[in-house]
């Protein structure tokens, strides 16, 4: 093998090392490949002879030395292993033979504070080292993902042309995502879904919170589901095709139209649509939890996101909940009496509800730059996020649009076009969660979006008695409307003509 002739190394031959080296060959470099278990390597490179027209341009390796040396200084070199100790392990292993000034790029899903630690660590030992969120499985790896990155300016300038030609492309006037690559024949022109997001953690914290945003947007489409079936009695396949028909407008995403597919697909081991044999009982691989531990700590209301993360956690409760319905007895359903107006509201509570979990997203963002020091741009985040990713949507362009008009948006619900939306939306969402709750049905996510944005928009809450509450048992003091923030008061409680409470 002549040495030093690879534009770029990547270390993980999983599924998505594997698309993405793949990916990067497409685009016309050349990238060395090396995977920890040697036959993986070898499984990988037999395949790609055989099936990709880009192979010549992959260049397999089952000695750490022999792949490192193939790589052009500065190296740069992308891991794609399990997140966590893995990650560290492969660090490890890789940098004796690394030279200063080589770039380490994670396209792991890191926790952000490690990727915090790992770049603190790299850049006291001479290396460079940024942290990307790599978005959209396997598919977006292969013909385009969303890339997240974050770290090192000088390392991003030698990993920018590559990073912008294999991410995803949106159209430049639209914003609509540009399909069309097969392997060999990438998507040309478009604008690519990455830019540098900000020092160490940034890019993390972000493909982070678009899972947190994944886990609500998944759970409202479920709850619109659950009504549709519940409320109107209707089956899986009629339901797949409203959604395919929301797919046409304002709610017109990746998620929507998966979702339409997937209901609409019948059992291949029996009668009727597969949705209805499968286990309601949800898995999780831990970001969802990460966004919402990051909101309570951060002290961000991301309520939605939040219950997203719990009603898959009380799915999980299969055996409890069944023997629950035995002894927990609820109202018995009303089906709709106008099945057209519930579906509208439906769609329109689902829409109202959307737009929260977004703005809860975003403000979680802005308190999170707050705690690091990073200077996010929300625009360009929305952008990125409008192709290759899980949740592309047509509504990621108005979040830009809105960032556009005004750069200093505090919640996007305050924005023109989100503020009409809501406002005209509004009542029918407030009937969708009525409804629901008048019939028993569940609707987390429809409860809490609905409950963030009555919270925001209220001038007052009773957070006043909570104070007091908090004054009275703990001497935790409060402030008063009529005397300027900052001034804290107390009361020797209880009151002098209020009789000792016995305890
Ligand atoms: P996995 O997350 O399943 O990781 C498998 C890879 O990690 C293999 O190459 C394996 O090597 C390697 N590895 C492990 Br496990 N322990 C290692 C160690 N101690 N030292 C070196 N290598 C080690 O792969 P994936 O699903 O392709 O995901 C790769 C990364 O991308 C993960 O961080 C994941 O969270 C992230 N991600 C995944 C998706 C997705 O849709 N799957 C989407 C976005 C991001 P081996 O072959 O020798 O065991």
């Amino acid at each position: 093998m002549n040495s030093d002739n690879a534009d770029i190394g990547l270390i993980g031959l999983a599924v998505m090392g594997q698309n993405l080296a793949l990916n990067i060959a497409d685009h016309g470099y050349t990238i060395a490949v090396y995977n920890r278990s040697p036959e993986k390597t070898e499984e990988f490179m037999a395949h790609c002879k055989r099936e990709e027209p880009s192979c010549e341009r992959v260049l397999g390796f089952t000695d750490l030395q022999e792949f490192t040396q193939a790589i052009r200084r500065p190296r740069k070199i992308v891991l794609l292993v399990k997140a966590g100790a893995p990650t560290d392990r492969t660090i490890e292993s890789l940098l004796p033979h690394l030279e200063p000034g080589d770039i380490i790029v994670d396209g792991g899903n890191a926790h952000w504070l490690d990727t915090i630690r790992r770049e603190k660590e790299l850049t006291a030992k001479g290396f460079l080292f940024i942290g990307s969120g790599v978005s959209g499985g396997e598919t977006g790896a292969r013909f385009g993902p969303s890339l997240m990155p974050g770290g090192s300016l000088t390392a991003w300038a030698e990993l920018e042309p590559i990073w912008r030609a294999i991410a995803a492309k949106v159209d430049p006037q639209s914003g609509a995502p540009l399909g069309g690559a097969v392997p060999g024949k990438p998507v040309e022109g478009g604008v690519p879904c990455t830019a540098y997001l900000g020092p160490n953690g940034a890019g993390h914290y972000v493909k982070m919170v678009h899972n947190g945003i994944e886990y609500i947007d998944m759970q409202l489409i479920c709850e619109a589901y659950w009504l549709m079936k519940n409320l109107l009695g209707l089956d899986a396949g009629a339901i797949g095709a409203i959604f395919r028909e929301w797919n046409a407008g304002e709610l017109s995403s990746y998620l929507i139209e998966i979702t339409g597919d997937i209901l609409q697909q019948k059992d291949p081991a029996g009668d009727g649509f597969l949705v209805d044999q499968v286990l309601d009982a949800a898995g999780q691989k831990g970001t969802g939890q990460w966004t919402a531990a990051s909101a309570l700590e951060l002290g961000a209301p991301a309520n939605s996101i939040a219950e997203a993360v719990f009603a898959r956690a009380l799915s999980a409760l299969k055996e409890e909940r069944v023997e629950a319905s035995q002894l927990l007895k609820g109202p018995d359903i009303q089906p709709a009496a106008d099945s057209a107006a519930l579906l509208d509201a439906i769609r329109n509570a689902l829409y109202c509800s959307k737009i929260c979990a977004y703005a809860q997203g975003f403000q979680l963002l802005s308190e999170a730059q707050k705690t690091y020091g990073w200077q996010l741009d929300f625009g360009t985040i929305a952008q990125l996020w409008r192709g290759g990713c899980i949740i592309r949507a047509r509504f990621l362009q108005k979040i830009t649009d809105a960032y556009a008009r005004n750069p200093d948006l505090k919640n996007l619900v305050l924005d023109p076009y989100f503020k009409d939306v809501l406002h005209e939306g509004q009542s029918r969402w407030r009937q969708t969660v009525a409804l629901a709750v008048s019939n028993g049905v569940p609707v987390p996510a429809f409860g809490s979006a609905l409950a963030y944005f009555d919270g925001y928009r209220s001038a007052r809450l009773p957070a006043n008695l909570l104070q007091m509450q908090r004054d009275y048992f703990g001497a935790h003091t409060y402030e008063r409307t009529d005397h300027a923030r900052g001034k804290f008061f107390h009361l020797d409680w209880p009151a002098p003509d209020r009789p000792q409470m016995e305890v």
